[in-house]
């Protein structure tokens, strides 16, 4: 396995309430990510970025050192470097060198499954190398691509500037052509009326594995930061009955690379468009606070920040310290607290998500066809049969349904409503 030293740099220009401890236990979470040793992790705090080495040039030097001494493949800073700052580190270094870009793109090149999630990871790997491959000729022959074994970025290396530029088109293209037929899909999931719900949060906030608590999802959880990458869409029941479509998705990360939000917009944007988004807090997390912030930033990044949103407050099972948790559930007014894990609570958070509902479903009494019994099927399955009766004229029912299907096949007369 390759042996890395990590570097977490911190710039005293940064006025924000990420410590730098904060800073190493996230670069250290995602480098454990990656099929990697960690033989080292050190840090440094300085004045501002140079344009050489972003470090001091003596800091620098130190690190040569200490990476020659420990006998390790791989030095991974933990911020984001130019090319050629990183091409000078390389040379004094005299190991490979890479940044926090370039290993959450190796992450997600590890992780992504679906043709559409390595197409993306894949235009975000090419993007972040092409600038950098203007100091190296036709070729590139650096060694290896990012770190441990996987990903399509090791064939980027292979591939010139033109070849490079010629593929991103491409994949621009058929990305294009997927978002397409997802446009189709999501226009036919409108079509049949169904509230849809997006759970968004900070990598490993629990998601995935709130949304196996709530359906049969199966989605796979780890302990590792971004588990998942391709969405998924699951059929939720709430308490009245109606049912609608919760997904599940890539989680954010605080600085996350703007060539990563860039190709997963798609992707992001469809969840964005969901008609309630659930986002999910590690409130067991010191950097709650700060999480929540960068997930916002995100969302904003889409226009989705003023959504409706239900805050859910997990991990509550490893909160020992009540007043802490006092104070999580004071800034988030309104937030429901669970346990994804332990399956506590989760019945307040279907409630909670049936209320923001409610103000779109109808009361009504109808009636429909004899014949169409694939309607009385639908409201069966999307709405609340309170009472049916079938008559001569045709089948009276009463009952509740999603405002925008009621309205609907009012219009097209597939329903008649009975007024007193
Ligand atoms: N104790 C405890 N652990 C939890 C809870 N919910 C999730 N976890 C753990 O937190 C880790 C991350 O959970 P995931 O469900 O994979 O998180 P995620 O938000 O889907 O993460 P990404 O897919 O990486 O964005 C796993 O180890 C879970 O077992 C909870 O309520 N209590
Ligand atoms: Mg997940």
């Amino acid at each position: 396995m390759e042996k890395i030293l990590l570097v977490t740099v911190k710039m005293e220009s940064e006025k924000d309430n990420w410590r730098i401890e904060d800073m190493t236990e996230e670069l250290e979470a995602l480098a454990g990510a990656c099929a990697v040793v960690i033989i080292d992790s050190v840090s440094c705090v300085c004045h501002k970025p140079t344009a050489k080495f972003f470090i001091g040039s003596g800091k620098a030097q130190e690190l040569a050192v200490l990476a020659q001494e420990e006998g390790v493949d791989t030095v991974v800073f933990g911020c984001d470097l130019s090319g050629t700052q990183q091409r000078n580190l390389e040379e004094i270094i005299g190991k490979k060198t890479i940044d926090r870009t370039q290993l959450i793109l190796d992450i997600f090149a590890r992780r992504a499954r679906s043709p559409e999630g390595k197409m993306q990871v894949e235009l975000a790997q090419m993007q972040y190398l092409m600038p950098r491959l203007l100091g190296y000729g036709i070729v590139m022959s650096r060694t290896g691509g990012g770190i441990g074994t996987s990903g399509p970025g090791e064939q980027v290396l292979e591939i010139d500037r033109r070849r490079i530029r010629e593929k991103v088109d491409r994949l621009r293209k058929e990305l294009k052509d997927t978002s397409r037929h997802r446009e189709v899909m999501r226009k036919k999931r409108k079509d049949n009326a169904l509230s849809s719900v997006a759970l968004v949060g900070y990598t490993s906030a629990g998601k995935s594995t709130l949304l196996n608590a709530l359906t049969d999802a199966g989605q796979a959880v780890t302990g590792h930061l971004f588990t998942t990458l391709d969405p998924l869409y699951k059929k939720l029941q709430l308490p009245n009955g109606e049912n609608i479509v919760i997904s599940d998705t890539v989680g954010f990360l605080h600085n996350l690379p703007h060539h990563l939000v860039e190709a997963f917009k798609a992707t992001l944007e469809e969840l964005t468009e969901s008609d309630l988004l659930v986002h999910v807090l590690d409130v067991s997390h010191p950097l709650v606070f700060e999480r929540n912030k960068a997930v916002l930033q995100v969302l904003s990044e889409f226009g989705a920040q003023d959504k409706p949103t239900v805050t859910v407050l997990n991990k509550i099972d490893l909160v020992e310290d009540k007043v802490w948790l006092a104070r999580v559930e004071s800034e988030f007014p309104g937030a429901v607290c669970v346990s994804a894990k332990l399956k506590q609570n989760l019945d307040v958070l279907l409630v909670k998500i049936q209320e923001s509902f409610t103000s779109r479903m109808v009361k009504a009494e109808i009636i429909v066809k004899s014949a169409r019994m694939d309607l009385v099927d639908l409201f069966y399955r999307q709405g609340r049969v309170e009472d049916i009766q079938y008559l001569q004229k045709g089948i009276k029912i009463e009952l509740s349904l999603p405002k925008v299907l009621f309205e609907k096949l009012l219009h097209s007369r597939e329903i008649e409503e009975v007024k007193d």
